[in-house]
C-alpha cells in the first residue's frame, strides 16, 4: 500500500507514508490497494466523461456516482474492502457503457477521438485476489524511491480533487448539482489519469481544483440553506438528558432531518456528534425540540464516547473509526459511502432499524446539568453582525479577528490550537469552524460589546461563509482581504481541508498559518513554492505566532 493523504500518515526519517499492511487509521493495505484501483478507473471513466461533455453529452446518474465512489477513498470513511471492491465493478460497467455511448455521439458528429489517456486505457483482470495483485503496479510510488516534486504536486492535486468530491456528494444530497462543475470535474480527473509530470501545469491544476471548490462551496451552501433555512445564532446544551437517545455524526443535514421527522413523538431524544453540531442553527432542524443537544467532541475521541452513548449512533459521512475497539458495532450505522466491514449500512431514508437499536438500548438515566454553546454564525447571520463588528473595528474595540478553524486529530501538538484561542487577546473576535472547534468551543470566551467574542461559522465547507465576511470586509475598508486585521489558523488532517486550502489559495489569501504539520506529500521545494507564492506559514507556537500576527 501506499497512502500519505491524511496528516496522520506515517512520517520518520527513514518512512514517509503508510505504506505496510496497514495504515495509521486502521485503512488495511487490501483496502488501500484496491482504493488505488478505483481512483485509476475513475480517472478511464472521467476521460469519456469529459468527451461526452465537450459533445455536450452529459449522463448526470454517472456523473453523481463518480464524485460519490471518489469520496469513499477519503481519509475515515469506507475501510470495507467488498464495497470498495463493488465500486471498482460499477466503474467498469459505467466506463462502458459511457464509453459506448460517446463513441457513438463523436462519429455521429463526425469527431475524432483524442489518444486514451494511460487511465482510460487501462484494463483490470476479474476477482479480487487477481485485482490486489495487480495494485501494485499502478500504484502512484510504482518507481520511485521517494516522492519528489511532481509526484508532491500530483498527490495535492489528487487529495484536494477527492475533497472536492466530498463536497459535490454533500452538495448533491440536497438536489445541488451543476453541469460546469462535473466538467470541470472530469477535466481534472482525466487529466491526473495521464500520468502528467510538468510541475507547473499541475501547480496550476492545484489552484483551479481551488477554484472549482470555491464554486461547489457555494452550490452547497445554497443547498443546505434553501432547504433549512440560514443558520440563526442558537444555544446547544452538550451534557446528556435523560431518555432513550440517538446519535447522528458526519455532514449530512438531510439524513438527520429525516431521523427527526421518523423518530417524533417516539421518545427518542436526537443529539449531533462531531460535523453535525452546526445543524442546531437551522431552523427547520432547531424546530424539532427532541434535537436535543450535541454529544461528544471530535472524531478521534469516538471509540471512548460511542462506547458510552446508551443508543443507536448514524454516521451519515466521514469520520468513522474501527467500531470494534470500544464493541458498539452492533449499534452503529453507517450511510451512504461511509463503510465498516460487519457494520449495518442503511440504505434508502428508512431509519426503522435506527429507531428499534436506540428503542432497545437503555438510553441515559439521568439528566445532568446543562451546559450550553452557541452555534449559527453562519452567512446571513455574519452579514447580520457585519456591522456591528465593523463599527467595533473602527472605534478600536476589535483589534483583529482571528479564524481559528479546520480538522481535529489525535496528535499532542494540536494542543496549539486549544493554547492559542486562550491567549488571543479580549479585543479579538474568532471565528471557528469544522471539527477542530471541539478543542475549545465550550470554553466561555466573553463578548465585546454584545458580540460574542467566539462565532461558530459551522462545518469544514461553511468556510464559504467566512470567506464571504472577509470578501464583505474588504469592501467596507476598501481593501484587499489580505489588508484586513485577519489571520487564519488553520488545523488539516484529511482531504476536504486540502480542497478548502486550495480555495483560499486560488482566492488570493495569503499569510495563513499552518499546522499541526505540513503535508508529508510536499517536498521542501514545494513548500517553498507556498511559502514564497503564498506567504504560508507552519505554526510554531502559540506566543510567537500571536506576536507576529498581531505585528505584522
Ligand atoms: Fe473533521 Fe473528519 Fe469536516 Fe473532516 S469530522 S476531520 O472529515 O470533514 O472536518
Ligand atoms: Fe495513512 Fe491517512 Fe492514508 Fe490512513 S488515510 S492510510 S492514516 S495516510
Amino acid at each position: 500500500m501506499f497512502c500519505m493523504q491524511c496528516e496522520q500518515t506515517i512520517s520518520t526519517p527513514a518512512v514517509k507514508g503508510c505504506v505496510f499492511a496497514q495504515g495509521m487509521c486502521g485503512k488495511t493495505a487490501e483496502v488501500s490497494d484496491l482504493q488505488d484501483i478505483l481512483v485509476r478507473y475513475l480517472q478511464g471513466v472521467s476521460f469519456w466523461a469529459k468527451l461526452g461533455a465537450d459533445y455536450g453529452y452529459n449522463d448526470n446518474e454517472i456523473n453523481r456516482w463518480c464524485a460519490q465512489a471518489f469520496f469513499s477513498t477519503l481519509t475515515n470513511v469506507n475501510f470495507d474492502p467488498a464495497r470498495i471492491y463493488e465500486f471498482i465493478n460499477e466503474a467498469k460497467r459505467n466506463k462502458d457503457s459511457l464509453e459506448k455511448q460517446v463513441r457513438d455521439i463523436v462519429a455521429q458528429k463526425q469527431g475524432a477521438i483524442p489518444p486514451l489517456t494511460v487511465a482510460a486505457s487501462l484494463a483490470i483482470p476479474t476477482g479480487t485476489e487477481a485485482v490486489i495483485q495487480f495494485a501494485p503496479s499502478i500504484a502512484l510510488n510504482h518507481n520511485k524511491e521517494k516522492v519528489d516534486d511532481v509526484l508532491g504536486a500530483y498527490l495535492l492535486c489528487l487529495y484536494g480533487l477527492k475533497g472536492v468530491a466530498a463536497y459535490m456528494e454533500h452538495a448533491a444530497v440536497l438536489g445541488q448539482t451543476d453541469d460546469v462543475v462535473y466538467k470541470t470535474f472530469h477535466e481534472i480527473m482525466s487529466f491526473l489519469g495521464d500520468k502528467p509530470d510538468d510541475l507547473e501545469e499541475l501547480l496550476g491544476t492545484a489552484l483551479k481544483i481551488g477554484e472549482l471548490n470555491y464554486r461547489v462551496m457555494t452550490m452547497l451552501d445554497h443547498g443546505e440553506t434553501s432547504r433549512f433555512g440560514d443558520p440563526v445564532p442558537t444555544t446547544v446544551n452538550i451534557a446528556k438528558t435523560k431518555g432513550k437517545c440517538i446519535l447522528v455524526s458526519g455532514h449530512d443535514l438531510e439524513d438527520l432531518y429525516d431521523i427527526l421527522v421518523q423518530t417524533e413523538g417516539k421518545g427518542i431524544n436526537v443529539y449531533t456528534h462531531g460535523e453535525m453540531l452546526p445543524a442546531h442553527g437551522y431552523p427547520k432542524l432547531k424546530a424539532f425540540s427532541h434535537l436535543i443537544g450535541n454529544y461528544g467532541t471530535a472524531w478521534q475521541n469516538q471509540q471512548k464516547e460511542f462506547a458510552q452513548f446508551p443508543g443507536a449512533i448514524v454516521m451519515t459521512s466521514n469520520c468513522i473509526i474501527n467500531p470494534d475497539i470500544g464493541r458498539y458495532k452492533d449499534r452503529i450505522f453507517t450511510r451512504s459511502i461511509v463503510g465498516w466491514p460487519g457494520a449495518k449500512h442503511i440504505i434508502g431514508n428508512d431509519f426503522s432499524e435506527v429507531v428499534n437499536c436506540a428503542l432497545s438500548q437503555a438510553g441515559f438515566t439521568e439528566t445532568d446539568e446543562p451546559h450550553n454553546i452557541t452555534v449559527g454564525f453562519g452567512r446571513a447571520a455574519l452579514a447580520n453582525a457585519a456591522p456591528a463588528v465593523i463599527q467595533e473595528i473602527k472605534s478600536g474595540n476589535i483589534k483583529h479577528v482571528f479564524l481559528v478553524g479546520g480538522c481535529d486529530g489525535d496528535k499532542k501538538e494540536r494542543n496549539y490550537f486549544t493554547e492559542f484561542a486562550q491567549k488571543t487577546p479580549a479585543d479579538t473576535l474568532m471565528l471557528t469552524l469544522a471539527c477542530g472547534k471541539y478543542r475549545f468551543n465550550s470554553l466561555d470566551f466573553g463578548d465585546i460589546n454584545g458580540i460574542p467574542r467566539l462565532l461558530d461559522v459551522g462545518q469544514c465547507n461553511d468556510s464559504y461563509s467566512a470567506i464571504q465576511l472577509a470578501l464583505s470586509l474588504a469592501k467596507e475598508f476598501n481593501c484587499g482581504v489580505n489588508d484586513l486585521p485577519l489571520t487564519l489558523v488553520v488545523s488539516w488532517f484529511e482531504q476536504k481541508a486540502i480542497a478548502v486550502l486550495l480555495t483560499l489559495l486560488s482566492l488570493g489569501v495569503k499569510g495563513i498559518y499552518l499546522g499541526p504539520s505540513i503535508p508529508v506529500f510536499l517536498t521542501p521545494n514545494l513548500v517553498k513554492v507556498l511559502v514564497d507564492s503564498f506567504d504560508i506559514h507552519p505554526i510554531s507556537d502559540p506566543d510567537t505566532d500571536l506576536k507576529n500576527m498581531l505585528n505584522a
